[in-house]
């Protein structure tokens, strides 16, 4: 259900992403602006300030790994349900993570993209990774249904 625009888009913003930094910042930016999702994260020590939170080397690493696994997204963007069958499952059984989260994520997601790339950001990008975010966030959260 992708047209060959919204994958190249996709794959051109990928591309460009380096998984490290800009994981750390959006998973960074997500528990400073909706502080709620802090409390699925109480072994990642200080949360206590937005500078804190941007510092906290624990932040850092789960965002490139959150970030890298949403890769394997892009990796195989015809097949996300079945990609992520076993996060789903993890995240609903295991975490008790609201999938509602997982939508917010995508949200930081696309700013935190958006301001990398600047004018190249076009609302034909934002209209193509606004549809990938809700396609993973509904992936994982298929578990729920
Ligand atoms: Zn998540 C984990 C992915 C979102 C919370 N995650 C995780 C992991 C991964 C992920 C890969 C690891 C696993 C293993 O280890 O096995 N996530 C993901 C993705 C997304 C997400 C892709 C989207 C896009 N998460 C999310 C959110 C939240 C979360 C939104 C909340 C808020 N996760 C989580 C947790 C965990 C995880 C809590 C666990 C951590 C630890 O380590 O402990």
């Amino acid at each position: 259900h992708w047209t060959a625009e919204e994958k190249q888009i996709i794959n051109a913003i990928w591309s460009k992403t380096d998984v490290g930094p800009t994981g750390g910042e959006a998973l960074a930016t997500l528990l400073v602006v909706y502080p709620w999702t802090q409390r699925f994260f109480p072994d990642f020590g200080n949360l206590s300030s937005a500078t804190a939170i941007c510092g906290n080397p624990k932040v850092r690493e789960h965002g490139k790994k959150v970030l890298t696994a949403f890769g394997d997204a892009i990796k195989n963007l015809d097949n996300i349900k079945q990609t992520f069958a076993k996060l789903s499952e993890l995240h609903c059984d295991k975490l008790h993570v609201d999938p509602e989260n997982f939508k917010l994520l995508g949200d930081v997601l696309i700013i935190v993209l958006a301001s990398h790339l600047g004018k190249e950001f076009t609302p034909a990008y934002h209209a193509a990774f606004h549809k990938l975010v809700r396609v993973v966030a509904h992936a994982l959260a298929h578990r729920y249904h």
